[in-house]
């Protein structure tokens, strides 16, 4: 086992003792400055276009109380803000200042292929010390991001928030509006990371049970039910609390940069309606982001209008968007709390009418476990059926139901097989169904316009089965065309050009996948025919079927995959071809 590390906090509670150290091996008189946040780019704007320019860098940086070596982009940590014109072009001069290859991925704009920067896909990588100019027209508006796709630089701080001003009005009204851009950051390298998760699945979950929980759990079940749960999870060499694969043990959880420490404050005056633009810019982590004493009225999700809904809490998963508005009445502060999904840690920052009012974190929940709910029926683990009789949820995506295969070719890349994976769409995941509070779900996403064509029928089916071994930390996307399997990154994903594809995913993995399509988009089958709901990014839960159509109406490679970083990296990454 490997030691445990000191904890930055520990580290924090050193004082200042810590931050001077540091200090003393970076040289830098420069790291004193404080992080301003998230600033907005200056351009130049002419009636057809919008001008920027971006420098990559990589420079110490004072993160927190500790001295950081991020990838900065204009000198800023996260990225500065890009506000693209719908109808206009944007024409981004990139400069690379590495001193190694990177990219800038335009996450969730439809864009031509040549400009979606991924490399090895649509292009070479922008070398150390050259140029590339993306140019692209705007056709869509809402709330997007933007990121590294090469290596694992995203891990770094290579991202930022992307802005399209639309040309009509919204459909909605608010008299300010922040950006909150959370991410997760480790003064780990990233390289490092990868490697800890490879040696051993569990190197950065200190949640692990402990003796107490055993003695608990008898109390509570009885000795058989309790050892009868653990002899279940022992046999899938998994753990109930293995939620996140990296955790609150090395990461710091940032809200536009800041740790929760930090005290960034966001303002409003009293009985102003806020807009709030949530971008979910981590590598690895979901956030259960809430605003103790406020409703949030979501009205976009990834970019796209929705009919408003008013909940009091939602989760975001890696790459997602959520745009809501709050109407603060009060003189106080009130937290934006992004609890990391594992409970391992959290994001805080305040919104408050002034700065000198920070908001106090509300109280921690117990940290999560893999309950029931999400094991379903009968899983083969190791060669061995487990029966499991547990209710079906409601089929909200009906006829999508992948095929009953009689085995699966996955061998070892997958730890475990789902038989009769569930439709979630009406579950916000788990350990948030059942609140008494209202809690966003996929269900709940209803689109303002209709989709052409609704009823028309699917011109391909594609099934999606992700697969993992966490042990081997081995994820793959498994595609079955109707006639053959295939896994590998060179076998392309055919989307016939003007036809409509429906892509079934099946996830025979114990973690939550975001899967991203790059340049066309998913509708969700959630019941809400004709108007399902547009998403660049859409979260596959444990043992979850999840159902999407796409009208394959753009030409060229897209990268398709989990925008898990380290998930992608290791496999769970393919390439569909629209031609
Ligand atoms: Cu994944």
């Amino acid at each position: 086992m490997p030691k445990p590390k000191i904890k930055r906090r520990t580290l924090l509670k050193a004082g200042l003792g810590t931050a001077a150290s540091s200090m003393l091996l970076t040289p830098f008189s420069s790291l004193s400055a404080k992080r301003p946040g998230i600033m907005a780019l200056h351009g130049k704007e002419t009636d057809s276009a919008v001008y920027y320019e971006i420098t990559i860098k990589r420079e110490p940086l004072l993160m927190g109380m500790d001295v950081g070596y991020p990838i900065t982009l204009n000198g800023q940590f996260p990225g500065p803000l890009i506000r693209l014109k719908e109808g206009k072009d944007a024409i981004i001069k990139v400069n690379n200042q590495l001193d190694e290859s990177t990219s800038i991925h335009w996450h969730g704009i439809i864009i031509p292929y040549q400009m979606d920067g991924v490399p090895g896909v649509v292009f070479p990588g922008i070398d150390p010390g050259e140029t590339f100019t993306y140019h692209f027209p705007v056709k869509q508006s809402g709330t997007y991001w933007y990121h590294s796709h090469t290596g694992l630089q995203e891990q770094l701080g290579h991202y930022g928030p992307l802005i399209c001003d639309p040309m009509e009005p919204e459909p909605y009204h608010y008299h300010r509006e922040h950006v909150v851009v959370l991410s997760d950051w480790t003064f780990e390298e990233p390289e490092a990371v990868l490697m800890h998760l490879k040696k051993w699945e569990g190197y950065y979950n200190y949640q692990k049970r402990t003796i107490f929980d055993l003695v608990n759990g008898i109390s509570r079940k009885g000795f058989l039910n309790t050892l009868k749960t653990r002899a279940m999870w022992a046999r899938m060499r998994m753990n109930p609390r293995d939620i996140a694969d990296i955790t609150g043990a090395t990461y710091t959880y940032l809200i536009n940069g800041f740790g929760p420490d930090e005290n960034h404050a966001l303002l409003f005056r009293p009985g102003e309606r806020v807009r709030l633009r949530i971008i979910n810019a981590s590598a690895s982590t979901y956030f259960d982001f809430r605003i103790p004493g406020l409703k949030m009225t979501v009205v976009q999700a990834d970019g796209q209008n929705v009919e408003p809904v008013e909940v009091d809490e939602f989760r975001i998963a890696v790459a997602e968007t959520y745009d809501v508005i709050v109407k603060p009445e009060e003189r106080r502060p009130y937290a934006l709390f992004a609890e990391a999904m594992d409970r391992s840690g959290f994001g805080l920052a305040s919104l408050t009418w002034s700065r000198n009012m920070p908001a106090k974190a509300p109280p921690r929940r117990p940290p999560l476990e893999r309950g029931m709910e999400a094991m379903v029926m009968d899983m083969k683990m190791d060669g061995q059926m487990d029966k499991m009789n547990m209710g079906q949820g409601k089929d909200l995506c009906g006829q999508c139901s992948p095929k009953r295969h009689r085995s699966y070719p996955f061998g070892p890349d997958a730890a475990m097989v789902v038989n009769r994976p569930k439709c979630m769409v009406d579950n916000p995941g788990t350990g948030l169904s059942g609140a008494t509070r209202r809690v966003l779900c996929y269900a709940d996403l209803k689109a303002l316009e209709p989709y052409p064509q609704a009823s028309s029928s699917p011109d391909k089916t594609l099934e999606i089965h992700l697969t993992g071994n966490m042990e081997r930390f081995i994820w793959k996307m498994w595609a079955w065309d109707g006639k053959r399997w295939s896994s590998r990154f060179e076998d392309l994903l055919d989307f016939p050009l003007g036809k409509r594809v429906r892509i079934i995913f099946v996830n025979h993995t114990m973690m939550d996948h975001p899967i991203h399509l790059h340049g066309m988009w998913m509708r969700v089958q959630n019941g809400c025919e004709p108007f399902l709901p547009r998403k660049h990014t859409v979260n596959i839960k444990p043992a979850e079927k999840l159902c999407v159509e796409v009208d394959a109406d753009a030409f060229g490679n897209w990268a398709f995959h989990c925008h898990i970083l380290y998930h992608m990296h290791t496999g769970m990454f393919r390439v569909v071809r629209a031609c």
